[in-house]
Protein backbone atom coordinates (compact mmCIF):
# COMPACT_ATOMS: atom_id res chain seq x y z
CA UNK A 1 0.00 0.00 0.00
CA UNK A 2 3.10 2.30 0.19
CA UNK A 3 1.50 3.81 -2.94
CA UNK A 4 -0.73 5.96 -0.92
CA UNK A 5 1.99 7.42 1.48
CA UNK A 6 1.70 10.71 -0.04
CA UNK A 7 -2.37 10.69 0.25
CA UNK A 8 -2.29 9.36 4.01
CA UNK A 9 -0.37 12.46 4.23
CA UNK A 10 -2.43 14.84 2.93
CA UNK A 11 -5.21 13.62 5.08
CA UNK A 12 -3.33 14.69 8.32
CA UNK A 13 -2.65 10.67 9.35
CA UNK A 14 -0.07 9.42 11.86
CA UNK A 15 2.05 7.69 9.41
CA UNK A 16 4.24 5.99 11.80
CA UNK A 17 1.68 4.17 13.92
CA UNK A 18 -0.10 3.47 10.65
CA UNK A 19 2.61 1.94 9.48
CA UNK A 20 2.42 -0.81 12.31
CA UNK A 21 -1.26 -1.50 11.20
CA UNK A 22 -0.04 -2.15 7.78
CA UNK A 23 1.99 -4.46 8.79
CA UNK A 24 -0.18 -6.76 10.50
CA UNK A 25 -2.80 -6.73 7.82
CA UNK A 26 -1.26 -9.07 5.09
CA UNK A 27 -0.57 -11.98 6.99
CA UNK A 28 -3.96 -11.60 9.15
CA UNK A 29 -5.61 -11.60 5.19
CA UNK A 30 -3.02 -14.60 4.45
CA UNK A 31 -3.99 -16.85 7.43
CA UNK A 32 -7.60 -16.11 7.59
CA UNK A 33 -8.82 -16.04 4.15
CA UNK A 34 -5.61 -17.21 0.99
CA UNK A 35 -4.88 -20.25 3.37
CA UNK A 36 -8.76 -21.29 2.40
CA UNK A 37 -8.42 -24.13 -0.25
CA UNK A 38 -11.05 -24.36 -3.82
CA UNK A 39 -12.08 -20.59 -2.90
CA UNK A 40 -14.60 -18.88 -5.14
CA UNK A 41 -12.55 -17.33 -8.10
CA UNK A 42 -14.91 -13.92 -8.03
CA UNK A 43 -13.37 -13.96 -4.24
CA UNK A 44 -9.96 -12.37 -5.94
CA UNK A 45 -12.05 -8.94 -6.20
CA UNK A 46 -12.75 -8.86 -2.09
CA UNK A 47 -8.99 -9.83 -1.90
CA UNK A 48 -7.73 -6.86 -3.83
CA UNK A 49 -9.81 -4.66 -1.92
CA UNK A 50 -8.90 -5.60 1.59
CA UNK A 51 -4.80 -6.19 0.67
CA UNK A 52 -5.94 -2.60 -0.66
CA UNK A 53 -8.30 -1.34 2.11
CA UNK A 54 -6.82 2.22 2.89
CA UNK A 55 -5.53 2.68 -0.46
CA UNK A 56 -8.47 2.25 -3.35
CA UNK A 57 -11.86 3.02 -2.05
CA UNK A 58 -10.18 6.21 0.23
CA UNK A 59 -8.51 7.23 -3.38
CA UNK A 60 -11.78 7.00 -5.29
CA UNK A 61 -13.58 9.16 -2.33
CA UNK A 62 -10.96 11.56 -2.20
CA UNK A 63 -11.01 12.02 -6.21
CA UNK A 64 -15.28 11.99 -5.57
CA UNK A 65 -14.52 14.97 -3.43
CA UNK A 66 -12.55 16.89 -5.75
CA UNK A 67 -15.62 16.84 -7.96
CA UNK A 68 -17.78 18.67 -5.42
CA UNK A 69 -19.34 15.45 -3.83
CA UNK A 70 -19.65 14.99 0.20
CA UNK A 71 -18.72 11.94 1.58
CA UNK A 72 -20.71 10.80 4.63
CA UNK A 73 -19.50 8.13 7.30
CA UNK A 74 -21.76 6.23 9.55
CA UNK A 75 -22.21 3.30 12.33
CA UNK A 76 -25.74 1.85 12.13
CA UNK A 77 -27.76 -0.14 9.68
CA UNK A 78 -30.75 2.66 10.09
CA UNK A 79 -29.12 5.47 8.64
CA UNK A 80 -30.89 5.06 5.29
CA UNK A 81 -28.27 5.39 2.43
CA UNK A 82 -30.69 5.98 -0.12
CA UNK A 83 -30.85 9.74 1.06
CA UNK A 84 -27.55 9.89 0.86
CA UNK A 85 -27.21 9.34 -2.78
CA UNK A 86 -30.23 11.26 -3.41
CA UNK A 87 -28.38 14.26 -2.60
CA UNK A 88 -25.74 13.32 -4.44
CA UNK A 89 -23.70 12.24 -1.67
CA UNK A 90 -21.23 9.11 -1.03
CA UNK A 91 -22.12 6.94 2.20
CA UNK A 92 -19.45 4.67 3.88
CA UNK A 93 -19.41 2.72 7.17
CA UNK A 94 -17.12 3.78 10.34
CA UNK A 95 -17.14 1.07 12.32
CA UNK A 96 -14.32 -0.46 13.88
CA UNK A 97 -13.53 -3.78 14.39
CA UNK A 98 -10.08 -3.94 15.35
CA UNK A 99 -8.12 -4.34 18.74
CA UNK A 100 -5.14 -1.80 17.26
CA UNK A 101 -7.56 0.75 17.42
CA UNK A 102 -9.02 0.28 21.03
CA UNK A 103 -6.11 1.67 23.15
CA UNK A 104 -6.89 5.28 21.64
CA UNK A 105 -10.12 4.92 22.48
CA UNK A 106 -10.11 3.97 25.69
CA UNK A 107 -7.92 7.25 26.15
CA UNK A 108 -11.15 8.59 26.11
CA UNK A 109 -14.28 6.33 26.61
CA UNK A 110 -14.36 4.18 30.01
CA UNK A 111 -12.54 0.59 29.69
CA UNK A 112 -15.91 -0.76 30.02
CA UNK A 113 -17.29 0.37 26.22
CA UNK A 114 -17.76 -2.08 23.93
CA UNK A 115 -14.94 -2.88 21.84
CA UNK A 116 -16.86 -1.98 18.59
CA UNK A 117 -16.91 1.85 19.73
CA UNK A 118 -13.36 2.58 21.37
CA UNK A 119 -12.48 1.07 18.28
CA UNK A 120 -14.15 3.42 16.19
CA UNK A 121 -13.61 6.74 18.19
CA UNK A 122 -9.95 5.54 18.33
CA UNK A 123 -9.80 5.08 14.94
CA UNK A 124 -10.64 8.91 14.52
CA UNK A 125 -8.52 10.02 17.41
CA UNK A 126 -5.39 8.20 16.57
CA UNK A 127 -5.56 9.14 12.98
CA UNK A 128 -5.01 5.66 11.77
CA UNK A 129 -8.10 5.38 9.18
CA UNK A 130 -8.34 7.07 6.52
CA UNK A 131 -12.21 6.53 6.34
CA UNK A 132 -12.19 8.74 9.54
CA UNK A 133 -10.59 11.52 7.58
CA UNK A 134 -12.43 11.99 4.80
CA UNK A 135 -15.37 11.98 5.66
CA UNK A 136 -17.45 15.13 5.89
CA UNK A 137 -19.65 14.45 8.22
CA UNK A 138 -20.22 11.55 10.46
CA UNK A 139 -24.37 10.25 10.62
CA UNK A 140 -24.47 9.43 14.12
CA UNK A 141 -28.09 7.44 15.05
CA UNK A 142 -29.29 7.27 19.01
CA UNK A 143 -29.28 3.43 19.33
CA UNK A 144 -27.05 2.51 22.27
CA UNK A 145 -25.46 4.57 25.14
CA UNK A 146 -22.48 3.88 23.91
CA UNK A 147 -22.38 4.81 20.93
CA UNK A 148 -25.01 8.53 21.91
CA UNK A 149 -22.23 9.48 24.31
CA UNK A 150 -19.40 8.46 21.97
CA UNK A 151 -21.01 11.15 18.95
CA UNK A 152 -20.14 13.95 21.93
CA UNK A 153 -16.80 13.36 21.72
CA UNK A 154 -16.25 11.96 17.92
CA UNK A 155 -18.10 14.91 16.68
CA UNK A 156 -15.84 17.59 18.36
CA UNK A 157 -13.96 18.80 15.57
CA UNK A 158 -16.24 16.97 12.81
CA UNK A 159 -19.58 18.46 11.86
CA UNK A 160 -22.00 15.45 13.45
CA UNK A 161 -25.00 14.60 12.46
CA UNK A 162 -27.99 12.95 14.73
CA UNK A 163 -30.66 10.31 13.82
CA UNK A 164 -33.26 9.58 16.33
CA UNK A 165 -33.89 6.40 15.99
CA UNK A 166 -37.11 4.95 17.67
CA UNK A 167 -36.88 2.17 20.56
CA UNK A 168 -39.96 0.66 20.44
CA UNK A 169 -42.17 -0.04 16.99
CA UNK A 170 -45.52 1.10 17.14
CA UNK A 171 -47.20 2.62 14.41
CA UNK A 172 -46.34 6.45 15.89
CA UNK A 173 -42.54 5.59 15.66
CA UNK A 174 -42.70 4.55 12.31
CA UNK A 175 -44.04 7.99 11.43
CA UNK A 176 -41.66 9.23 13.84
CA UNK A 177 -38.95 7.46 11.71
CA UNK A 178 -40.36 8.88 8.66
CA UNK A 179 -39.80 12.52 10.05
CA UNK A 180 -36.53 12.32 10.89
CA UNK A 181 -35.76 10.91 7.74
CA UNK A 182 -37.29 13.50 6.33
CA UNK A 183 -35.37 15.94 8.06
CA UNK A 184 -32.19 14.00 7.26
CA UNK A 185 -33.12 14.78 3.67
CA UNK A 186 -33.08 18.13 4.60
CA UNK A 187 -29.96 18.57 6.08
CA UNK A 188 -28.80 16.47 3.62
CA UNK A 189 -29.64 19.17 0.61
CA UNK A 190 -27.89 21.90 2.32
CA UNK A 191 -24.97 20.54 3.30
CA UNK A 192 -24.71 19.00 -0.31
CA UNK A 193 -26.24 22.24 -1.92
CA UNK A 194 -28.36 19.47 -3.95
CA UNK A 195 -31.80 18.98 -4.45
CA UNK A 196 -33.65 15.72 -3.34
CA UNK A 197 -36.04 14.84 -6.05
CA UNK A 198 -38.69 12.23 -6.20
CA UNK A 199 -36.90 10.96 -9.64
CA UNK A 200 -33.69 11.31 -7.45
CA UNK A 201 -34.81 9.70 -4.60
CA UNK A 202 -36.84 6.21 -6.49
CA UNK A 203 -33.32 5.89 -8.19
CA UNK A 204 -31.43 5.75 -5.13
CA UNK A 205 -34.07 3.28 -3.60
CA UNK A 206 -33.58 1.13 -6.42
CA UNK A 207 -29.59 1.11 -6.51
CA UNK A 208 -29.72 0.00 -2.89
CA UNK A 209 -32.70 -2.37 -3.50
CA UNK A 210 -30.34 -3.75 -6.06
CA UNK A 211 -27.01 -4.32 -4.00
CA UNK A 212 -29.64 -5.99 -1.30
CA UNK A 213 -30.83 -8.26 -3.63
CA UNK A 214 -27.67 -9.41 -4.58
CA UNK A 215 -26.17 -9.59 -1.28
CA UNK A 216 -29.30 -12.19 -1.00
CA UNK A 217 -28.30 -14.35 -3.66
CA UNK A 218 -25.21 -14.71 -2.14
CA UNK A 219 -26.86 -15.83 1.37
CA UNK A 220 -29.55 -17.87 -0.93
CA UNK A 221 -26.62 -20.15 -2.06
CA UNK A 222 -25.35 -20.72 1.59
CA UNK A 223 -28.69 -22.96 2.40
CA UNK A 224 -27.44 -25.29 -0.21
CA UNK A 225 -26.37 -28.61 1.51
CA UNK A 226 -23.20 -28.32 -1.16
CA UNK A 227 -21.55 -25.57 0.36
CA UNK A 228 -20.36 -23.19 -2.19
CA UNK A 229 -18.58 -20.71 -0.09
CA UNK A 230 -17.39 -20.11 3.47
CA UNK A 231 -18.47 -18.20 6.07
CA UNK A 232 -15.04 -16.20 6.34
CA UNK A 233 -15.28 -15.27 2.27
CA UNK A 234 -19.41 -14.37 2.57
CA UNK A 235 -18.25 -12.20 5.85
CA UNK A 236 -15.47 -10.29 3.75
CA UNK A 237 -17.89 -9.70 1.00
CA UNK A 238 -20.63 -8.46 3.45
CA UNK A 239 -17.95 -6.10 5.28
CA UNK A 240 -16.78 -4.86 2.42
CA UNK A 241 -20.27 -3.71 1.06
CA UNK A 242 -20.43 -1.03 4.15
CA UNK A 243 -17.65 0.52 2.18
CA UNK A 244 -18.37 0.20 -1.36
CA UNK A 245 -19.61 2.30 -4.04
CA UNK A 246 -23.09 0.13 -4.11
CA UNK A 247 -23.91 0.01 -8.00
CA UNK A 248 -20.39 -1.95 -8.09
CA UNK A 249 -21.04 -4.11 -4.76
CA UNK A 250 -23.96 -5.50 -6.87
CA UNK A 251 -22.23 -6.31 -9.63
CA UNK A 252 -19.49 -8.02 -8.16
CA UNK A 253 -22.17 -9.79 -5.58
CA UNK A 254 -24.04 -11.04 -8.87
CA UNK A 255 -20.50 -12.11 -10.25
CA UNK A 256 -19.91 -14.16 -7.16
CA UNK A 257 -24.10 -15.79 -7.13
CA UNK A 258 -23.23 -16.80 -10.52
CA UNK A 259 -20.08 -18.49 -9.70
CA UNK A 260 -21.70 -20.01 -6.60
CA UNK A 261 -25.05 -21.07 -8.26
CA UNK A 262 -22.67 -22.69 -10.56
CA UNK A 263 -20.63 -24.48 -8.08
CA UNK A 264 -23.81 -25.84 -6.50
CA UNK A 265 -25.13 -27.53 -9.50
CA UNK A 266 -21.46 -29.20 -10.20
CA UNK A 267 -21.57 -30.13 -6.40
CA UNK A 268 -18.63 -28.03 -5.64
CA UNK A 269 -18.30 -27.86 -2.01
CA UNK A 270 -15.97 -25.80 0.40
CA UNK A 271 -16.31 -28.39 3.21
CA UNK A 272 -16.41 -32.21 3.47
CA UNK A 273 -20.15 -33.39 3.53
CA UNK A 274 -21.28 -33.82 7.17
CA UNK A 275 -19.26 -30.45 8.14
CA UNK A 276 -21.56 -28.89 11.31
CA UNK A 277 -23.41 -25.56 10.06
CA UNK A 278 -23.27 -23.30 12.27
CA UNK A 279 -25.69 -19.54 12.64
CA UNK A 280 -23.86 -16.87 14.28
CA UNK A 281 -26.54 -14.32 15.92
CA UNK A 282 -25.32 -11.29 17.84
CA UNK A 283 -23.59 -8.13 17.69
CA UNK A 284 -22.17 -7.16 14.51
CA UNK A 285 -18.41 -7.76 13.29
CA UNK A 286 -17.18 -4.61 11.89
CA UNK A 287 -13.91 -5.32 9.32
CA UNK A 288 -11.33 -6.32 10.39
CA UNK A 289 -12.70 -8.54 12.66
CA UNK A 290 -13.03 -12.38 11.51
CA UNK A 291 -11.66 -13.85 14.85
CA UNK A 292 -15.09 -16.19 15.50
CA UNK A 293 -15.23 -17.37 11.98
CA UNK A 294 -12.14 -18.06 12.11
CA UNK A 295 -12.01 -20.00 14.88
CA UNK A 296 -15.24 -21.64 14.18
CA UNK A 297 -14.07 -23.25 9.92
CA UNK A 298 -10.56 -23.50 11.77
CA UNK A 299 -12.21 -26.04 14.42
CA UNK A 300 -14.57 -28.91 12.23
CA UNK A 301 -17.62 -26.01 11.56
CA UNK A 302 -18.65 -23.71 8.77
CA UNK A 303 -20.35 -20.72 9.38
CA UNK A 304 -23.53 -20.73 7.07
CA UNK A 305 -25.42 -17.83 7.86
CA UNK A 306 -24.76 -14.40 10.36
CA UNK A 307 -28.02 -13.05 11.75
CA UNK A 308 -26.16 -9.41 12.66
CA UNK A 309 -26.25 -6.04 10.92
CA UNK A 310 -23.21 -7.39 9.35
CA UNK A 311 -25.27 -10.14 7.48
CA UNK A 312 -29.43 -10.82 7.13
CA UNK A 313 -30.01 -7.69 8.94
CA UNK A 314 -28.11 -5.35 6.45
CA UNK A 315 -29.74 -6.73 3.08
CA UNK A 316 -33.51 -8.79 4.53
CA UNK A 317 -36.62 -6.38 3.05
CA UNK A 318 -36.67 -4.29 0.54
CA UNK A 319 -38.27 -0.38 0.25
CA UNK A 320 -41.20 0.01 -1.82
CA UNK A 321 -40.32 0.92 -5.36
CA UNK A 322 -43.29 2.28 -6.34
CA UNK A 323 -44.06 5.16 -4.40
CA UNK A 324 -43.88 8.59 -6.72
CA UNK A 325 -43.86 11.65 -3.80
CA UNK A 326 -41.12 12.59 -1.35
CA UNK A 327 -43.44 12.10 1.26
CA UNK A 328 -44.32 8.61 0.12
CA UNK A 329 -40.90 7.14 -0.25
CA UNK A 330 -39.75 8.68 3.20
CA UNK A 331 -42.47 6.36 4.45
CA UNK A 332 -41.77 3.71 2.37
CA UNK A 333 -38.12 4.09 3.51
CA UNK A 334 -39.02 4.23 7.31
CA UNK A 335 -41.39 0.83 6.87
CA UNK A 336 -38.43 -1.21 5.55
CA UNK A 337 -35.93 0.32 8.07
CA UNK A 338 -37.90 0.15 11.00
CA UNK A 339 -38.45 -3.78 10.46
CA UNK A 340 -34.53 -4.45 11.08
CA UNK A 341 -34.71 -5.81 14.90
CA UNK A 342 -31.65 -4.46 16.68
CA UNK A 343 -31.76 -5.07 20.19
CA UNK A 344 -31.69 -1.34 21.04
CA UNK A 345 -35.77 -1.63 20.29
CA UNK A 346 -38.02 -2.89 23.22
CA UNK A 347 -39.73 -5.21 22.88
CA UNK A 348 -37.83 -7.15 20.30
CA UNK A 349 -39.33 -10.16 19.68
CA UNK A 350 -38.60 -10.20 16.03
CA UNK A 351 -35.50 -11.47 16.33
CA UNK A 352 -36.19 -14.57 18.10
CA UNK A 353 -38.80 -15.10 15.00
CA UNK A 354 -35.76 -14.76 12.57
CA UNK A 355 -33.22 -16.60 13.97
CA UNK A 356 -35.64 -19.60 14.40
CA UNK A 357 -36.59 -18.88 10.85
CA UNK A 358 -32.85 -18.49 9.15
CA UNK A 359 -32.08 -21.79 11.58
CA UNK A 360 -34.68 -23.79 9.53
CA UNK A 361 -33.70 -21.77 6.27
CA UNK A 362 -30.00 -22.36 6.35
CA UNK A 363 -30.33 -25.76 7.79
CA UNK A 364 -28.25 -25.16 10.66
CA UNK A 365 -26.79 -27.63 13.26
CA UNK A 366 -26.02 -25.00 15.83
CA UNK A 367 -26.33 -21.67 17.02
CA UNK A 368 -23.44 -19.63 18.45
CA UNK A 369 -24.70 -16.23 20.12
CA UNK A 370 -21.71 -14.27 20.19
CA UNK A 371 -21.43 -10.90 22.19
CA UNK A 372 -19.02 -7.86 21.99
CA UNK A 373 -17.90 -7.69 25.41
CA UNK A 374 -19.96 -4.68 27.24
CA UNK A 375 -22.50 -4.69 24.75
CA UNK A 376 -25.85 -4.80 27.77
CA UNK A 377 -28.24 -5.10 24.68
CA UNK A 378 -27.36 -8.09 22.81
CA UNK A 379 -26.24 -9.49 26.08
CA UNK A 380 -29.59 -9.05 27.79
CA UNK A 381 -31.37 -10.86 24.91
CA UNK A 382 -28.96 -13.99 25.10
CA UNK A 383 -31.57 -14.80 27.51
CA UNK A 384 -34.65 -14.83 25.00
CA UNK A 385 -32.30 -15.98 22.55
CA UNK A 386 -31.37 -19.05 24.28
CA UNK A 387 -34.58 -19.99 26.00
CA UNK A 388 -36.46 -19.90 22.49
CA UNK A 389 -33.91 -22.12 20.54
CA UNK A 390 -33.37 -24.95 23.25
CA UNK A 391 -37.00 -25.23 23.25
CA UNK A 392 -37.07 -25.37 19.51
CA UNK A 393 -33.93 -27.92 20.09
CA UNK A 394 -31.72 -26.32 18.63
CA UNK A 395 -27.89 -26.38 20.64
CA UNK A 396 -26.71 -23.03 21.33
CA UNK A 397 -23.49 -21.71 22.37
CA UNK A 398 -23.29 -18.63 24.39
CA UNK A 399 -20.12 -16.83 24.22
CA UNK A 400 -18.84 -13.08 24.89
CA UNK A 401 -15.71 -11.83 23.86
CA UNK A 402 -13.83 -8.09 22.60
CA UNK A 403 -11.05 -7.79 19.64
CA UNK A 404 -8.06 -8.98 21.42
CA UNK A 405 -6.42 -12.59 20.21
CA UNK A 406 -6.04 -13.28 24.49
CA UNK A 407 -8.89 -15.88 24.67
CA UNK A 408 -8.13 -17.01 21.44
CA UNK A 409 -7.60 -20.50 22.40
CA UNK A 410 -10.46 -20.63 25.53
CA UNK A 411 -13.01 -19.55 22.70
CA UNK A 412 -11.57 -22.95 20.44
CA UNK A 413 -11.56 -25.01 23.27
CA UNK A 414 -15.46 -24.26 23.86
CA UNK A 415 -16.13 -24.03 19.88
CA UNK A 416 -14.35 -27.61 19.39
CA UNK A 417 -16.27 -29.12 21.95
CA UNK A 418 -19.69 -27.44 20.79
CA UNK A 419 -19.38 -28.75 17.46
CA UNK A 420 -18.09 -32.42 18.68
CA UNK A 421 -21.40 -32.57 20.56
CA UNK A 422 -23.59 -31.31 17.42
S1 LIG B 1 -28.96 -1.71 14.16
S2 LIG B 1 -26.69 -3.66 16.15
S3 LIG B 1 -25.54 -1.42 13.61
S4 LIG B 1 -27.00 -0.19 16.66
S5 LIG B 1 -22.17 -3.77 19.92
S6 LIG B 1 -22.11 -0.26 19.54
S7 LIG B 1 -25.22 -1.95 20.15
S8 LIG B 1 -22.70 -1.65 22.71
S9 LIG B 1 -23.64 -1.90 16.86
FE1 LIG B 1 -25.61 -1.75 15.92
FE2 LIG B 1 -27.29 -0.30 14.44
FE3 LIG B 1 -28.20 -2.01 16.25
FE4 LIG B 1 -27.10 -2.91 14.06
FE5 LIG B 1 -23.70 -0.52 21.03
FE6 LIG B 1 -23.74 -3.12 21.34
FE7 LIG B 1 -21.47 -1.90 20.89
FE8 LIG B 1 -23.35 -2.04 18.98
Amino acid sequence: MSDYVQMWKDLGMDLENHDLLCQVLPTAVGDVFLSQENRPKAMDFWDLVISEVHGIRPAELIEAQKQGRKVFGTFCVYVPDEVIIAADGIFTGLCGGSQFWVPDGEAVLPKSTCPLVKASVGARLGKTCPFFRIADMYVGETTCDGKKKAYEILGEDVPMYIMDVPQMKREKDILKWKEEIADFAKMLEEFTGNTITPEKLGEAIHIINEKRKALARVYECRKSECLPISGRDALLMTQISFFDDPVRCAQMCNRLADELEQRIKDGVSVVPAGTKRILITGTPLAVPNWKLHNIIETSGGAVVCEEMCTGTRYFENLVDETKTTLDEQFMALSQRYMKTNCACFTPNTGRIDDILRLVKEYKVDGVIDCNLKFCCLYDTEKYSVTRALKEAGVPVLSLETDYADTDAEQLRTRIGAFIELL
